[in-house]
């Protein structure tokens, strides 16, 4: 119900327990300005405080995700500016959201644009998608993951190729080296993606954030300390109301009825 500048925000799906946050900034397809991630950091956290909303999906247009951080606004950048203002610190919501976000990606997700979708939880691509990190083509590097989310994700090879020439790859390769995890026809990707939110939103809040945080774990630690905290979460989901719930419900062969407690 706010007047956003640079996003649109809209709560959906059957239960109303889904948020689509929808970059909305077409004259320069979608490049992050610092009015356009201000505006996505505070409805993240307003969509993270709501109980009602289970998963959020993060979408742009059909011809741009996001055309990258905004390279007019960063031209005047120094390097003394950008250590004492901590540049691009304030990036980091969607990383920092305890709830699933889901990116629908059609048309480009390049350099910042990539970064931010990897910044979500799942990728689903529009078949004519394009995602690429095209930095060093102006003289910069990636600055909010794109060396290092990218690499734990498509692996050494794949990332490095990206970073070096600034190639895109399309929503199929994208697909094939498991940076996203489904590819649909552009005008059912945000069907598709709300529909995915809505079935993780059939679950517990509560055990949604815990796997979210165990999964996320594996690209934190090793194996042995990733194993040991997904052992103890496991645990601890026994204490919960939901768990007995769930089972119960398996049990009598009915639906669960969650209360995220
Ligand atoms: N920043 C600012 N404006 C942009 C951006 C961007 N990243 N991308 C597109 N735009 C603007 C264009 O300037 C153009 O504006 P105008 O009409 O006023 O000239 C409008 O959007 C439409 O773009 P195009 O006319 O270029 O559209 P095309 O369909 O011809 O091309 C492309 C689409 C291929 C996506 C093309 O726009 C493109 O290559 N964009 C830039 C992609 C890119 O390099 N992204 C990475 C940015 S770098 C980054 O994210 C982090 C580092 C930034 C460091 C900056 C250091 C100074």
């Amino acid at each position: 119900n706010k007047s956003w500048e640079f996003i649109k925000t809209e709560v959906t799906g059957e239960k109303k327990n889904v948020a689509v946050i929808t970059l909305n900034r077409p004259k320069a397809l979608n490049a992050l300005c610092n009015g356009l991630m201000k505006e996505l950091s505070t409805a993240l956290k307003a969509y993270g405080k709501d109980a009602n909303i289970s998963a959020i999906v993060l979408t742009g247009s059909e011809k741009a995700f996001a055309a990258g951080a905004d390279i007019k606004e960063m031209a005047p950048n120094t390097y003394s500016q950008c250590i004492q203002g901590n540049f691009l610190n304030d990036w980091t919501e969607v990383a920092r959201t305890q709830k699933p976000i889901i990116a629908a990606v059609n048309g480009y997700a390049l350099g910042g644009g990539c970064e931010l979708a990897m910044m979500c939880d799942i990728i689903y691509a529009g078949d004519k998608a394009k995602f690429g990190q095209p930095e060093i083509a102006l003289g910069t590097i990636p600055g909010v993951g794109g060396t290092q989310r990218l690499t734990r994700v498509v692996g050494r090879s794949k990332a490095m190729e990206m970073c070096l020439t600034g190639n895109m790859i399309n929503a199929q390769e994208a697909e094939k080296v498991g940076l996203v995890s489904k590819v649909i026809p552009p005008d059912q990707l945000l069907v598709e993606a709300v529909k995915l939110g809505e079935k993780i939103g059939t679950h517990s809040n509560l055990i949604v954030q815990l796997c979210k945080e165990a999964v996320n774990t594996a690209f934190e630690t090793t194996l042995e300390e990733g194993l040991k905290y997904e052992r103890r979460f496991n645990h601890a989901t026994f204490s919960t109301i939901d768990c007995k719930e769930g089972v119960k419900a398996f049990i009598e062969k009915r639906p669960a009825k969650f209360i995220n407690e």
